[in-house]
């Protein structure tokens, strides 16, 4: 390990390096993953994206963290695919309050083929009103990876979660190979990844290692990397389990080594402090932007649980001095993301 912060791109990341890190005191690793982040991205400048569910609920998949699994008892009403005028709509609104990329959400394990011309149609239509596009759809064929990089779309976001060895423990109706092979087709397409997980899912440290290391070790890094604090939601098999057990739950000081590490070890990706914030305090969230975090889900629901919401962000980013970033800047990220392998930014990007 070297002091300079990292700017160089590895995909060669082992799990010791990855432990070490973590195991780092936590004002060191924080200092690190701000260095890093500093030499790699706008420091004071967070990215906003705005979900919707586009198709909620009675999913085929059984995640144990999930209120829209069909095996879960949440409550949550199942409904059909959203009318596209009616997705349209609700994409301007997010516009109009600033955010710069519309991330549309179906509860399915994969979608049929009889969906994908509305799908397409959404795509093009937010795309129309100057958004990024991203769409989490479940698992896709090629022939649907290479329709929706056709219609245009930015980003296609697919979890692997957890590590592998947890991975049979939280949803045992596909696999993380079932996840990768999605990647690889997304990526091969040409869309931008957006791939992250869960921590607080009762996982040990090893897990969160397995995680981080699985990402940074892709061939390529996601564009943008999602860690979600777990949104305990009763009737869901995790959910329950913590109800039950509340020391299992994640600490913040691990929350914010967690997004450290991500940050540290895929220096150009965009990194997403995403469900579960409505529960964290605003310190906690200033800690995950010191440690690197630079993007955020705005509005007041995330699919189906609750979020921050506008009043409250804006607050929160007056009193810690953050600006929304541009479209502009996002897209100058990505473009540094792509930099071959190994390459050296010369120029930090403030
Ligand atoms: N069905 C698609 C799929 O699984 O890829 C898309 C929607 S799914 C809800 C998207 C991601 O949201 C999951 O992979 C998971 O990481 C995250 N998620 C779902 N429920 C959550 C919860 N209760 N707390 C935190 N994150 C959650
Ligand atoms: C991601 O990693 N987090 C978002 C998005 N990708 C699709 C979803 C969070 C869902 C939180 C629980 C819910 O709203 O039901
Ligand atoms: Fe279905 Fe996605 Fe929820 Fe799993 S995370 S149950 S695939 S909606």
């Amino acid at each position: 390990m070297t002091d300079a912060p990292q700017t160089e791109t590895r995909t060669d990341w082992t799990r010791e390096e990855i432990a070490a890190l973590f195991d780092l005191p936590f004002t060191e690793l924080v200092f690190r993953a701000a260095e890093v982040h500093r030499a790699n991205h706008p420091a004071n400048e967070v990215q906003l994206s705005t979900l919707l569910s586009i198709k909620t609920g009675g999913c085929a998949e059984d995640c144990g963290y999930c209120s829209q699994s069909a095996s879960a008892n949440s409550g949550v009403k199942a409904t059909k695919l959203m009318d596209v005028q009616a997705v349209l709509q609700r994409a301007a609104q997010a516009a109009d309050q600033g955010s710069t990329r519309f991330c549309m959400g179906a509860a399915w394990r994969n979608p049929k083929d009889r969906d994908m011309p509305a799908i397409i149609e959404m795509v093009k239509g937010v795309r129309d009103m100057g958004m990024e596009t991203c769409m989490t759809l479940g698992m896709l064929t090629p022939e649907q990876a290479d329709m929706l990089k056709e219609a245009g779309l930015d980003y296609y976001n697919h979890n692997i979660d957890t590590s592998p060895e947890r991975y049979g423990e939280i949803t045992t109706t596909r696999t993380m190979e079932d996840r990768l092979d999605t990647l690889s087709e997304v990526r091969r397409a040409g869309i931008n990844v957006c791939s992250g997980g869960i921590v607080g899912m009762g996982e040990t440290r090893e897990d969160r290692v397995g995680f981080v290391h699985t990402l940074a070790t892709l061939p390529d890094h996601p564009q943008s990397v999602p860690v979600n604090a777990l949104v305990p939601v009763k009737g869901t098999v995790l959910g329950d389990m913590l109800a039950d057990t509340p020391l299992a739950k994640i600490d913040d000081v691990e929350f914010v080594r967690t997004v450290a590490v991500a940050r540290i070890t895929m220096p150009h990706s965009m990194v997403r402090l995403s469900a579960g914030r409505e529960s964290m305090s605003e310190m906690t969230q200033a800690m995950c932007f010191m440690a690197g975090a630079n993007s955020i889900f705005t509005g007041d629901k995330l699919l189906t649980a609750p979020n921050a919401g506008d009043d409250t962000d804006a607050a929160m980013f007056a009193r810690l001095g953050l600006k929304a970033m541009a479209i502009s800047e996002t897209q100058a990220q990505m473009d540094a993301s792509r930099m071959p392998k190994g390459c050296v930014k010369m120029e930090a990007a403030e």
